[in-house]
């Protein structure tokens, strides 16, 4: 067990940097088993800093020597530590000249300069930097760089840094020298290089206001056949922030550079983004719809970034999502104006409440809740989460719904006006808006510093008489670590009346107008809303388009859901109601298991479920979305005592129940949302690709030959990976063993040499209910398989521990057990990515006596490791307070 305890970090210990960097020269001389950097920085004291002391970050480096002005530094003079350098009492003006020595192949976290397949690579965010050089690595220093790169040039041809070209020549004895000059102050986060043996599909790129710019993706040789939606999608990035924020392109040349080994989606990095290859490569045969979609939105938010995260960033790392929450926001409302249609708005809509649904409020309400502004932090890389980025979101898209559309561009143009070139809070974002629309959000600072998912219960009242309707809203938070009493927020509830036609009643209220819908402002604990002039009891359609990251609680009659299941116009609303029905049904079925008692599913639901699976009015894509049932984990988080054996049969038996009752039927569907002709991943096809690959899940339910050889014709003729990968999970699921096992084989054969496409071949078995423990320490040792890729690790491991739950939660703990295994095997090499599959247990307090038994002592187990890093000791520690 480790003995020391981490430190813990403070917004409210915010001060100030003693000594702002004006300038930084940066020489490397690349080597993977010893690199040197030369890094010359220029200081000057910082009338807002307390002391004359510089304060430089430095781990995992070794200091060779450091020059004040020119002279070299006596050990007297600094203070060497494992977190950094302190060199006391400065003078005012300061030039330091700092040389270390790394090891970038020995370095398996992936942080600061790394090596991946051969080549060089940087990951600098959050405290990445500090692993290259010491430096005041915080996000208020913001600094011009200029770096000079020396490498092989046999090994190395193509060096790459932040901003533009300015030198590059030959230095004799192979080696070769590239210098970069990046025109923009940013913080030490967003440094990056790469040095590479890689090529480049490229592009001159004219912008709105007529300047030409230089794009380029770079890849491995073997993938160049893989670039071209990165690249289309990188044009519609650029192209929509100009139409839609009126934010231009700032520099000469844009590069993404695609890696194989990185912890995360993707990074900024000014002018340099690099990329994880799943969010770069793709063409039909390699990628899914869902692969195309995850690249648009991530080089979409990448690109965004430029604007928002590194023209305005962060003063410190508490203010996280004052770039991602925006960041996010932006680049779902780039995919869905991509779509440009209201259902495909809609969809895009759904999918971000389903991730809210099933990963955020679950985060909310366990050990590692958190404000969207955290108060305070162990490891900072434990705070890249579902809370900062989505609910960021959310937040981010409220103020929106407040200030409507127009007003949100005013309030945008303003925040760069205030503050453009500075490292800012999430309070100054709030501010520009409240102030480009004279509208008071001085409450709506709770969202960002309550933690914990609010409930809205709903009570309404008709009075036929009087023509009067009245809506009662009452809001509750529940304590989450460190907060309790939790103060009102600022909801905007989005509400719709239906007449028993089904169409939007005329809404007449106090305080608020609008057709079909109003916003309702729920600023009070209680508060009771009036609607005159209705002619007839309506059914309510609350929280439309979601309007807040809430919980509603309403007690809507099976009749009134059903009538919102066909008619809402509203179609998140519609959906809704579809998934409330389907819940009620799975609650009741989990306790049904649970006591023994028989199984029924009553025929109104099936009845509903055939009406919308054959609804052709409606675009295949919402349909896929509306017949898929609430996740295992969703319906979990709905119970007091989680017994995940229960709620599976309960759920399985549903998806039999529709499978049986709707056969004709999906097959119908099946065969009439076939997409012949080339392939396009365009939401069209996409969602009819996606109904009718949930028909085809479902008949391989319980499956004869017809429909076995159904899946095995579609895997066999598949002219993309999307039906071809549709079609061999639904044989492994089908537990049909000979089919899956050939179709496994074979598919392993095609693609041995695409990474990505064997992730999914991991990834596939580790999630089918199938696949016990047994099953995956074999898969681990496949020779394909290996924890030091992150994108592999997550593919077996990740997708087995959090997406299989039937198999992990196993009643003799073997799943925890093997959970603690590898967690502790992942922290030896990459603490990131093993911190992140720390907190599949997060919830362990709402299982039934049995397994929390089993889970505590798995917690214990890897809380007692004795070299643990920050950040698995963080997650676990909190699990366990
Ligand atoms: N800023 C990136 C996310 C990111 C964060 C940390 C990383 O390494 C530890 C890498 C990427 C984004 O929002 O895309
Ligand atoms: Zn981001």
């Amino acid at each position: 067990m480790r003995t020391d305890s981490p430190q813990t970090i403070y917004r409210k210990n915010y001060t100030p940097p003693s000594f702002l960097v004006e300038s930084v020269e940066l020489g490397f001389d690349l080597d993977p088993a010893r690199t040197i950097v030369a890094n010359r920085i220029k200081l000057v004291r910082n009338r807002d800093g307390k002391h004359s002391d510089i304060e430089l970050h430095g781990e995992h480096i070794e200091l060779v020597g450091v020059r004040m002005n020119g002279k070299r530094l006596k050990p007297g003079q600094y203070t060497l530590s494992e977190h950094g350098l302190t060199i006391r009492k400065a003078p005012a003006k300061v030039t330091l000249d700092i040389e270390t020595v790394l090891a970038p192949q020995e370095n398996t976290s992936l942080s600061g300069l790394y090596v991946s397949n051969g080549n060089f690579f940087t990951q600098c965010e959050a405290e990445g930097f500090r692993r290259i050089t010491f430096f005041p690595d915080r996000p208020d220093v913001m600094a011009k760089y200029t770096v000079m790169l020396r490498a092989d040039k046999e090994k190395f041809p193509v060096l790459l840094s932040n901003g533009n070209l300015i030198e590059q020549g030959e230095l004799g004895d192979g080696r070769h020298y590239a210098k970069w000059e990046d025109p923009f102050k940013k913080p030490s986060y967003l440094f990056a290089l790469v040095a590479a043996r890689l090529v480049c599909q490229e592009e001159r790129y004219t912008l709105q206001s007529g300047r030409e710019v230089l794009l380029q993706v770079w890849v491995e040789e073997g993938n160049l056949d893989k670039t071209d939606y990165a690249m289309q999608s990188l044009k519609n990035s650029i192209r929509w922030d100009e139409q839609r924020f009126g934010l231009e392109l700032d520099l000469d040349r844009f590069m993404i550079v695609a890696v194989g080994d990185f912890n995360m989606g993707a990074m900024e990095n000014k002018g340099l983004n690099i990329f994880n290859t799943k969010y770069v490569l793709a063409n039909p045969r390699v990628a899914t719809d869902v692969d195309y979609a995850g690249i648009e939105a991530v080089v979409g938010h990448e690109y965004f970034h430029n604007w928002t995260g590194n023209r305005v960033t962060c003063r410190d790392w508490f203010q996280l999502s004052l770039k991602e929450g925006l960041t996010v926001f932006r680049d779902q409302e780039f995919s869905a104006d991509m779509i440009g249609t209201d259902t495909g708005r809609a969809v895009t809509r759904i999918d971000q409440v389903r991730t809210l649904r099933q990963a955020q409020f679950p985060e909310d309400a366990g050990p590692m809740a958190h404000p969207v502004r955290p108060d305070s932090f162990v490891e900072i890389n434990n705070f890249y989460t579902v809370t900062i980025y989505e609910k960021g979101a959310e937040v981010v898209r409220m103020m929106q719904t407040l200030v409507g559309r127009d007003g949100f561009r005013k309030g945008m143009d303003l925040y760069f006006a205030r503050h453009d070139g500075q490292a800012v809070q999430c309070d100054d974002f709030r501010a520009a808006m409240a102030d480009a629309n004279g509208r008071d959000l001085k409450q709506f600072e709770r969202w960002y510093s309550q933690a914990g998912t609010p409930v809205v219960k709903a009570v309404t009242q008709y009075d036929a008489a009087a023509q009067t309707y009245h809506i009662t809203l009452a809001q509750s938070c529940p304590d989450t670590p460190g907060q309790t009493a939790k103060l009102p927020f600022h909801i905007p509830v989005a509400v719709g009346l239906l007449g028993a036609d089904g169409k939007d009643l005329p809404l007449y209220t106090d305080g608020a107008a609008g057709q079909g819908t109003v916003v309702l402002e729920l600023t009070e604990a209680t508060q009771t809303f009036h609607f005159s002039g209705v002619a007839q009891r309506p059914t309510p359609s609350l929280l439309r388009d979601f309007s807040a990251p809430v919980v509603l609680d309403y007690d809507y009659s099976d009749a009134e859901l059903l009538h919102l299941f066909s008619h809402d116009s509203d179609p998140v609303n519609r959906w809704e109601a579809g998934q409330r029905l389907a819940m009620a049904r799975l609650l009741k079925l989990t306790a049904d298991v649970g006591a023994g008692a028989p199984l029924a599913l009553d025929a109104t639901f099936i009845a509903a479920q055939r009406a919308l699976l054959t609804d052709a009015t409606l675009d295949a894509a919402f349909r896929e979305l509306a017949l898929i049932l609430p996740s295992e984990t969703i319906i979990a988080e709905r119970m007091e005592v989680v017994d995940p054996q229960a709620i599976h049969t309960a759920r399985q038996f549903m998806r039999r129940s529709i499978a049986a009752a709707l056969k004709p039927e999906l097959l119908a569907q099946y065969q009439a949302n076939q997409t012949p002709g080339a392939y396009s991943p365009d939401a069209q096809s996409a969602g009819k690709r996606a109904l009718k690959n949930l028909a085809l899940a479902y008949l391989l339910i319980a499956p004869q030959a017809a429909e076995l050889e159904l899946a095995q014709r579609q895997f066999d003729a598949a002219d993309n990976m999307t039906d071809r990968a549709a079609a061999l999970a639904a044989l492994i699921h089908s537990g049909a063993p000979d089919g899956a096992a050939s179709a496994l084989k074979s598919y392993f054969a095609d693609f041995e040499h695409e990474a990505l496409v064997i992730d999914k071949w991991f990834a596939m078995q580790a999630g089918a209910p199938g696949t016990d423990v047994a099953a995956v320490r074999k898969l681990m040792t496949h020779p394909a398989f290996t924890l030091k890729n992150p994108n592999r690790a997550r593919s077996l491991i990740f997708n087995f521990c959090g997406g299989n739950p039937s198999q992990f939660h196993a009643a003799d703990g073997s799943g925890y057990a093997f959970w603690a295994e590898q967690v502790i095997a992942l922290d030896a090499l990459n603490p990131q990515v093993a911190a992140r599959l720390a907190r599949s247990m997060d919830r362990w307090r709402r299982y039934v006596p049995a397994l929390q038994a089993h889970m505590k002592a798995a917690l214990e187990r890897v809380a007692g490791s004795a070299s643990l890093s920050n950040d698995v000791l963080e997650v676990v520690s909190k699990a366990l307070a």
